[in-house]
């Protein structure tokens, strides 16, 4: 496979280091001069530009988090003047208001790049049709897409999200190679294609799936259904959108860009910067953005960093498929809950069920109730439902023995659970409400 940026994808940690602290040496003198809360939060921690040196310093700087955007809702914490910003993205996420994003010239070039990164990593080049089946709009996901084909080279099929028909056909007859969308709307379309019989109409080679989380499981499905190899890439809005960190073709842990992003990992409860390997937050430093560049954001994503070499060439560490968030962990009657937990055993289940799932929690006379509905795959329906009862005991056994706690499992009928063409809603939490 090839590199696209092979001078910097490739550099010796060595010189990475340097670059990486010249760098954020330049970003915070910027940033202190040019974003009033991140000047607040340095005087408030006794600390001037002149004290960071390099990455080893970077540890004594402020956090940033998620409210932050929030309170300086739109462009309050942008370093350069509007004129300067060509584009902006909003994330409105589960809760709350949406943040605002902004990206000058140059920030979008970076983007860009960081996508062909991930693009090249597929076997991607200028011959590839790809397919963004990532909504194009405020969402960072399919102009981030659309971007990196053009910066390659490619054929662009910008299409974006939904309308599931017309992407198959799409599909088929504009011959797409590479299809990007989110893992759970690429599963969804493998089953309409599958259902259809026109798999073998397809030409796709490769998927870029990305913006939630997913299971090795649901790879080896989606693979199979769409007949490509599937690649995890990931992002945020805060710091990039899709591109941050991307897998390459030996799949062992996404490469973040280190030129441009530096990655920790710290625990959670007490702010302390864990050693390599280690599981805990995510925090992004970025060290090239121009229109909204942040120090140590706070991601709230779990996972590890892995510092060794990679057999592909790249020396960019990589980071393991995150495991969840720490604002998605759901705490049921005392337990701590991850909705990745249920997938990974519906879809070592297999057979009567498929992986499609929604969580309800409740709260009745001070208990949580704990509901899990699955849906049945269209043989069992069709085959007249029987055994239902039994499916659902297995279920609920295999999920007490991985949860430690046991929800109540209602097998509902196929294609029964709201999907959208976008992220899936897994959890409905309806104690928040009270
Ligand atoms: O989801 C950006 C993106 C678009 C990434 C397309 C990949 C592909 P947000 O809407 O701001 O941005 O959501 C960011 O989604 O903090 C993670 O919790 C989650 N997430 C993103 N990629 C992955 C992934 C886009 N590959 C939030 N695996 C992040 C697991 C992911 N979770």
């Amino acid at each position: 496979m090839s590199i696209w940026q092979p001078k910097e994808e490739t550099m010796p940690r060595e010189e990475l280091t340097k670059l990486q602290s010249e760098r954020l040496v330049a970003q915070v003198k910027r940033m202190y001069e040019k974003v009033e809360l991140f000047r607040k939060r340095m005087d408030e921690a006794g600390l001037k530009p002149e004290d960071i040196h390099g990455v080893e310093d970077l540890h004594k700087l402020p956090f940033s988090y998620k409210q932050d955007l929030r309170d300086y809702y739109p462009y309050g914490l942008f370093a350069v003047p509007m004129k300067d910003i060509k584009r902006v993205h909003a994330s409105s996420g589960t809760t709350g208001k949406q943040i605002v994003v902004g990206y000058t010239d140059a920030d979008l070039d970076m983007w860009a790049n960081c996508f062909a990164r991930a693009l090249a990593a597929t076997g991607a080049d200028e011959n590839s049709f790809v397919h963004v089946g990532y909504g194009l709009g405020l969402f960072t996901g399919g102009f981030g897409a659309h971007d990196g084909a053009v910066k390659m080279g490619a054929t662009a099929i910008p299409i974006s999200a939904g309308n599931t028909q017309r992407q198959i056909q799409t599909m088929i007859d504009f011959g797409s190679t590479v299809l990007c969308c989110t893992p759970s709307y690429a599963m969804y379309l493998g089953e309409s294609i599958e259902e259809q019989g026109l798999t073998d109409k397809l030409s796709l080679k490769a998927g870029i799936f990305g913006a939630e989380p997913w299971t090795e499981e649901m790879r080896r499905q989606i693979e199979e259904k769409l007949r490509l190899k599937a690649y995890d890439i990931y992002g945020l809005s805060e710091i990039m959108g899709p591109g941050v960190s991307y897998e390459c073709e030996y799949q062992c842990g996404m490469h973040v860009c280190e030129d441009h992003f530096i990655p920790e990992i710290i625990d959670p409860d007490t702010c302390e910067v864990l050693p390599a390997g280690a599981q805990g937050e995510l925090v992004f430093t970025t060290i090239t953005k121009e229109g909204f560049p942040l120090i140590r954001y706070r991601t709230r994503d779990i996972c590890s960093l892995n510092y060794e070499k990679c057999k592909c060439g790249r020396t960019h560490v990589r980071m393991n498929k995150p495991q969840g968030r720490t604002d998605d962990m759901l705490i049921i009657r005392g337990v701590n809950v991850f909705p990745s937990q249920i997938e990974e055993v519906l879809l070592k289940i297999g057979g009567d069920i498929t992986p499609n799932y929604q969580i309800v929690v409740d709260r009745k006379n001070n208990t949580d109730t704990f509901d899990v509905n699955v849906e049945m795959s269209e043989q069992m329906f069709s085959d007249g439902v029987r055994g239902i009862e039994a499916v659902e005991r297995r279920i609920t056994e295999a999920l007490k023995s991985t949860l430690g706690i046991a929800p109540k499992v209602n097998l509902v009928n196929p294609k029964s659970i709201t999907r959208s063409e976008g992220k899936a809603k897994r959890v409905i939490d309806n104690r928040k409400l009270k």
